[in-house]
């Protein structure tokens, strides 16, 4: 008895350290905050906006244009920014808040190697910082040849050319339209990055339009 209760500690101990050391991302590194609503069947992205806090959320608050629902009473909420496409800036930390409307959904990025399970009721998060930019990826040797080889079946086929990008996909078998639960992620520059963020729009800005 004492010998497994010794190893199953050392395993569970030693395995828990290393899922924290996975999951999250170092508060003091400022990680970048973002929010991934999932419903069937498409995922929408809340920024949290200049003071990086997102406003409270909750399925009550739906209403109108407000498919998030988002609280329109908190201050938090007005710089928040909803955009159907996720765009992160290269080598910084990212943590994801994730929430779902209806049923349980999983946010799967398979070129980061990252999944979380997407449960209605509650937030789920992890965290991972993107190395590498859309651009970078697609002219490194690997892909450029994997999208050749694509592009000759394609080509054959009559369908239209691929370029390669980053997505958001849903691993739940979670409806009918599930296989096309999708979102586009863009890895790209600091600077990019922030000129695509100043155009869309804040929560406030589009409340105050309806
Ligand atoms: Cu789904």
């Amino acid at each position: 008895t004492i010998i497994p209760v010794i190893v199953l500690a050392g395993l569970i101990i030693y395995g828990l350290f290393t899922w924290n050391d996975i999951m999250s991302v170092n508060e003091d590194e400022d990680p970048l905050v973002i929010e991934l609503y999932a419903q069937q069947f498409s995922w929408t992205a809340r920024y949290a906006g200049e003071d990086n806090t997102l406003g409270k959320a909750n399925v009550r608050f739906i209403e109108g244009i407000n498919a998030l629902g988002v609280d329109k009473e908190d201050s938090y909420a007005q710089d928040d920014k909803i955009v159907r496409e996720l765009h992160l800036p290269v080598n910084r930390p990212v943590l994801f808040k994730l929430r779902s409307q209806d049923v349980l959904h999983s946010a799967y990025f398979p070129h980061f190697r990252a999944q979380m399970n997407v449960v209605p009721g509650m937030i789920t998060q992890f965290g991972f910082t993107p190395t590498v930019t859309t651009e970078e990826m697609r002219n490194s040797d690997d892909m450029v040849d994997k999208v050749e080889r694509i592009n000759d079946i394609r080509k054959d086929n009559g369908d239209d050319s691929y370029e390669f990008d980053y997505f958001l996909l849903c691993n739940k078998i979670c409806g009918q339209a599930h296989y096309n639960m999708q979102m586009k992620v863009i890895v790209e520059s600091e600077a990019d990055y922030e000129a695509w963020l100043a155009k869309q729009s804040t929560f406030g800005e589009s409340m105050s339009e309806e």
